[in-house]
């Protein structure tokens, strides 16, 4: 077993006074204190996150400029467009950016990107907002790098205010106000917030100074109304859920447990959320699905129309069709995925996967890089091509940089952007083998030097009688769980399994017995590598409450199952 983990290096003694200081297990202070809260205070405030702990929003660049802008076209009042990206960060933006503009009493004209029409913010869609008379634009997440957009309506007399969070290209930007925290003169000290968050801090403002201002309409709002928007957008962006997202996320989840959103509340239902607390795993496994199906197969008006909606039955409309273009969006990733692993299949050797037929889905290609990286393990391409023009996603995986990587393919590529973990790519169907070709050298060459796949790091070596209730409730506090906060892993090792049973579709389920100690276990999806009872495992997994039917249990989730090789 001692390759299969690496346990993540931990400062004992200050683990040891942390446990004392918080009245709080060892297991629970020596994570904490791997993650960098080591003090009391600190640790704390970490398991306690405070709407009043936010940084103020000093720093932001260009803040004041957009607070003025917007203020001025209320004193008009000014027709105003938003246009969202068609992600849940970009449709989340987009509805805050409404709820302000229309409670401040603007008429507002709100539209989503359309995945079929390129990306970003296009030079027909701020054409199509000046010939309907808007005078000033909002741009949520996108509009960054859209210069010939911003330059139209500038030449139109339209005023554009940028708020997202992409790579900032070098020189002045044509907007009339970029928000955007990757600004190299913006000095707001947390870099992470999705553009939901930038919409929030943005909105918040506006409302502080109207509200200074003695308008009635401002001092009405609530700007916590609008953390559930925030908490979608910033967990479905897989931005770090540290710092301030950790305070908006933990909040915007109570706020999005109470589903006052009508269309919210029939997309929860929908979902088999029934009642109770919602947590990240259920946005992003249960909600932020259906509100990207749309995006991804159609339109993303449709889910822009769901979180604003204000009546029940038009709410329940929407969650419906969301539901029905989830259920097309799976049937066409199932079609995709089992067409992409077929043809897997000729480069079984290959460190580097890309792959792309004519007909593929441009709305799922995505996913489905995603879940070809789950499976085997290698940076890999997925290209849906339309009438011999591709677009494709590339995802990765053990340290290879899709930047650096295409970058070394641009001769076989129209274009490609994105980050170093999940990239885009424009590429023509007689150049795929190139690029194919070019891709696998580049990833050889990253994984010849030594640069692979490290062990799975846990955060503690646990016994099975260590996880129980206690410190399942403990572990909940370090919550919301997500990029930067994982949740904590366990190594435990020498337990054998008394019984086991696959259920769902491939899902296996385990007792596990150590000494006295008995533990439910799940394994996700591993359903084909049933050990059957009396094997010896070590396993890998997170302690996690399993409410069922009122009565609460310990469940391992399990990661990864090893024979044990220690000691009976
Ligand atoms: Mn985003």
């Amino acid at each position: 077993m001692a390759d299969a983990w690496r346990l993540r290096p931990a400062d004992e003694d200050s683990a040891r006074g942390l446990a004392a200081g918080l009245g709080m297990r060892g297991l629970t202070a020596r994570i904490l204190t791997a993650r960098g809260f080591s003090t009391a205070e600190s640790a704390a405030r970490f398991l306690s996150p405070r709407l009043a702990d936010l940084r103020p929003p000093d720093g932001i660049a260009d803040l004041d400029r957009a607070i003025d802008r917007i203020v001025a076209a209320t004193t008009r009042p000014e027709k105003v467009a938003v246009f969202g990206d068609y992600d849940v960060d970009g449709t989340t933006s987009a509805a805050i950016l409404v709820l302000l503009l229309r409670a401040l009493g603007l008429d507002v004209v709100a539209r989503m990107a359309k995945r079929s029409s390129g990306y970003g913010f296009s030079p027909g869609d701020a054409t199509a907002f000046a010939e309907q008379g808007c005078t000033l634009v909002l741009t949520g997440d996108c509009g960054t790098s859209d210069h010939e957009a911003l330059v139209l309506c500038r030449s139109r007399g339209v005023d554009v205010i940028v708020i997202d969070h992409h790579h900032v290209p070098t020189g002045k930007s044509p907007a009339f106000a970029l928000l955007n925290p990757h600004r190299t003169d913006d000095t707001f000290s947390f870099k992470g917030l999705a553009s939901c968050g930038v919409a929030f801090y943005l909105a918040a403002a506006v409302r502080t100074r109207l509200r200074a201002e003695g308008n009635a309409q401002a001092a009405a709002l609530d700007p916590r109304a609008w953390l559930d928007l925030v908490a979608l957008g910033t967990i479905a962006d897989l931005v770090p859920l540290t710092h301030e997202n950790r305070i908006l996320v933990a909040a915007g989840l109570r706020e999005l447990s109470l589903l006052r959103r009508p269309g919210l509340a029939a997309l929860a239902e929908n979902a088999g959320i029934s009642s109770g607390t919602i947590g990240t795993a259920e946005v992003s496994y249960r909600l932020a699905p259906r509100l990207n199906a749309a995006g991804r197969l159609g339109d993303a008006q449709l889910a822009l129309e769901l979180l604003l909606a204000t009546d029940r039955q038009r709410g329940q409309e929407l969650a419906n069709s969301l539901d029905d273009l989830n259920r097309e969006r799976q049937r066409i990733q199932e079609q995709v995925w089992s067409a992409a692993v077929a043809a897997a299949a000729a480069y079984a050797d290959a460190p580097a996967l890309v792959l792309g037929a004519e007909g593929w889905h441009q709305g799922v290609v995505g996913i489905v890089a995603a879940k070809l990286v789950d499976k085997y393990r290698k940076p890999t391409v997925v290209v849906g091509f339309n009438a011999g023009q591709g677009r494709g996603s590339a995802r990765t995986v053990g340290g290879f940089d899709l930047v650096q990587g295409l970058s070394r393919c641009r001769e076989h590529l129209t274009g490609f952007g994105g980050h170093p973990m999940a990239a885009g790519v424009t590429v023509a169907e007689a150049d795929l083998a190139g690029f194919r070709a070019a891709f696998v050298a580049a990833a050889a060459e990253h994984f010849a030097s030594g640069a692979a796949e490290g062990p799975v790091e846990v955060d503690a070596v646990a016994s099975l009688a260590d996880l129980d209730m206690t410190q399942a409730e403990e572990l909940a506090r370090l919550a919301p769980f997500g990029t930067d906060n994982s949740e904590p892993l366990f190594a435990v090792p020498g337990v054998t399994v008394r019984s086991t049973r696959v259920v769902g579709a491939s899902h296996l389920q385990l007792t596990l017995v150590h000494g006295a100690a008995v533990s439910d276990a799940i394994a996700f999806g591993m359903g084909d590598k049933d050990p059957g009872p009396g094997a010896r495992l070590d396993v890998i997994g997170s302690a996690e409450v399993d409410e069922f039917r009122g009565k609460r249990k310990i469940r391992l989730r399990l990661r990864q199952f090893t024979r044990s090789l220690s000691e009976a």
